[in-house]
């Protein structure tokens, strides 16, 4: 497998293969065309009047206050055209962007790659659960500024920083979440198989896309790069059990070790948590099950709190 690397595409903006891309390409185009009307328009009138109004022999200046019916009914009207044309149009565009997909978050049933990002400087660590679907267990696959990813399904991830603020940004993918030290954020996205711009690039190959972080987190802040590599369904599938069985070569439990400093240097390898769904039932929990406990056991298991729920989501949280 050898992925074609595409960077972050030839144009302006970055060729866009995610489902809710178009939402935000269509929010900038919107901006951008009313900007340049908007534009045209004051400078024309602005060229206009230096002309028309320029100083003539014989003419007089006249000083107006403005407060004629004529001069309020002008502003009236030119104000509910750039409220209306531009503040409110965006705000319902961005609305039903957020609502129809962006903040549309797959369920369980969705059966999303659930994925566990740390950022540092300089670095994205990448954390996928393994089978058990659980995270920092001796099944998972770690990765380093290596992101993949299979077609057609939703991947939802949970950010965290190990130090200051980082910014998780998917250019192809209009992805772009803050890393912030002491929570957990999330974001989620997905990559259609039968996407333009993706078959255009080659797939069903593997395609190779940049990570980049978009807050100046540091002097090494520009070499803050990773890849995400878009995977066929079944490619993905063998690529993640052999990073599982890798996983597990490295894997040492630091329960049974000895030595305090290699025991430390393994605990930091472990830099997992249990995974955030923000209050989604986990019919797989063991313990849950053992009580028949499908969609309330969560809490039980000390899982799945709402980061709301102030006192029992911190003991979660500032653990690095
Ligand atoms: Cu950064």
């Amino acid at each position: 497998m050898n992925p074609e690397e595409r960077g972050f595409g030839s144009g302006v903006p970055a060729l866009d293969v995610s489902e809710h891309g178009h939402h935000i390409d269509g929010l900038t185009n919107y901006i951008n065309i009313a900007n340049v009307i908007f534009f045209t328009l004051v400078v024309a009138i602005l060229v206009w009047a230096c002309v028309a109004y320029r100083a003539r022999r014989g003419a007089r200046a006249q000083y107006v206050h403005g407060t004629s019916k004529r001069d309020f009914l002008m502003a009236a009207v030119l104000g509910a055209v750039v409220f209306l044309g531009l503040d409110l149009a965006i705000v319902f565009q961005g609305s039903r962007a957020l609502e129809e997909s962006i903040w549309r978050y797959p369920t369980r049933a969705d059966n999303p790659l659930q994925i566990e990002i740390l950022a540092q400087q300089w670095a994205w660590n990448i954390r996928y659960p393994g089978p058990d679907g659980r995270f920092n267990t001796a099944d998972d696959a770690v990765t380093l500024n290596d992101l993949r990813i299979p077609v057609d399904r939703p991947v939802l991830f949970n950010l965290r920083s190990r130090d200051v603020i980082h910014s998780f940004n998917l250019p192809n993918f209009r992805v772009k979440v803050d890393a912030v030290p002491g929570i957990t954020t999330r974001g989620w996205f997905r990559v259609p198989s039968n996407d333009p711009d993706l078959l255009g690039m080659g797939f069903p190959r593997p395609v190779r896309f940049n990570i980049a972080c978009a807050q100046m987190c540091g002097w090494a802040h520009y070499a803050m790069s990773g890849y995400v590599t878009v995977y066929k369904t079944d490619e993905f599938e063998r690529w993640y059990a052999q990073a599982v069985i890798d996983g597990r070569l490295r894997y040492t439990d630091p329960r049974t070790m000895e030595d305090a400093d290699l025991r430390r240097r393994e605990e930091e390898q472990h830099w997992g948590w249990d995974f955030q769904d923000w209050g989604e039932p986990r019919p797989s929990e063991p313990a849950a099950q053992a009580r028949g406990e499908g969609a309330h056991g969560g809490d039980a298991a000390g899982e799945n709190e709402r980061p709301s729920e102030g006192a029992a989501a911190a003991g979660h949280e500032g653990g690095e």
